[in-house]
């Protein structure tokens, strides 16, 4: 059989479409694929819940990829082993209580079983603001990141969520543009984003899972994007709580129904 480069084009455009489209409206919508939004879509996608992770990057995997300063190990602790157990990812114990992972191990690993629990990644794609409807946020505002990037004036789309997730990392990028665009208060003691405190693993670890929670209606925050809301410190290259904050938000998404 000879290869017909327009049945490939059409192909593409037509398996894309149909994929979008189904996920114009969806259960969960996750901003931001690093680590703590890929384990929430693994654990949203595995208990039934229709997901789509929006990634500005080309790949997904956020800081994970570098491990620490671009050597690509991880780290995490006892508590968070289990959920790297539980992908298959290898570990080999350091010291009492602290295991290495490989990064890129790790990264592909998450994603790959995310994407078989049946969660979707719109890579490519920013979300620069969102829909809002008598005081609960109900959507997204999405570009193209090469439209973003090169400051092209063309309007942006919209897509529907029940439950979305900041897990944008340090920039809280949705929570950002609540607080500049709606009259909505944050859950947080100022009603605004209190910001991020410079290094302090320990404590930020445990602050990842306690500062993972909604944050104003319709909005979740996981991840690192939750020590930045809640005024939490940053952790550096331990991952053990994107992991377990990643699980936390599901959980309390599944519960939430
Ligand atoms: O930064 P990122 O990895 O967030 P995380 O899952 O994990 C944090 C750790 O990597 C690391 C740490 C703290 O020291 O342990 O920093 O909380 O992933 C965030 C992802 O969100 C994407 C961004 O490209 C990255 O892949 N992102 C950010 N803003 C937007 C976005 C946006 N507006 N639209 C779409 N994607």
């Amino acid at each position: 059989m000879e290869l017909n480069e327009i049945t490939i084009t059409r192909a593409i455009i037509e398996r894309f479409s149909k994929k979008f489209l189904d996920h114009t409206e969806v259960d969960v919508a996750i901003v931001g694929g690093g680590p703590a939004g890929l384990v929430a879509a693994y654990f949203l996608a595995g208990a039934g819940k229709k997901v789509a992770i929006f990634e500005r990057k080309l790949s997904v995997g956020g800081g994970m990829w570098g491990g620490g300063m671009m050597f690509n190990e991880i780290v995490v602790q006892k508590e968070a082993k289990e959920i790297l157990d539980l992908f298959g990812i290898r570990t080999e114990a350091y010291q009492t209580d602290y295991y290495t992972a490989d990064a890129v191990e790790a990264v592909s690993t998450i994603c790959s079983c995310a994407m078989k629990a049946g969660a979707k990644v719109f890579n490519c794609m920013s979300v620069e603001d969102v829909m809002i409807r008598e005081g609960r946020v109900t959507g997204l505002v999405i570009t193209w990141s090469p439209v973003e990037m090169a400051r092209l004036h063309v309007d942006p789309m919209t897509i529907g969520a029940r439950h979305i997730i900041d897990a944008t990392g340090h920039d809280t990028e949705v929570l950002a543009v609540i607080e500049r665009k709606a009259d909505i208060r944050l859950y947080t003691e100022t009603g605004k984003r209190i910001g991020e405190r410079s290094m302090w693993a320990d404590r930020a670890e445990r602050l990842t899972i306690e500062n993972t929670r909604e944050i104003c209606p319709g909005v979740y925050v996981a991840g690192m994007a939750a020590n930045a809301a809640f005024g939490g410190p940053r952790m550096g290259p331990i991952f053990g709580g994107m992991l377990l904050s990643g699980r936390k938000v599901a959980e309390l998404i599944i519960a939430a129904g």
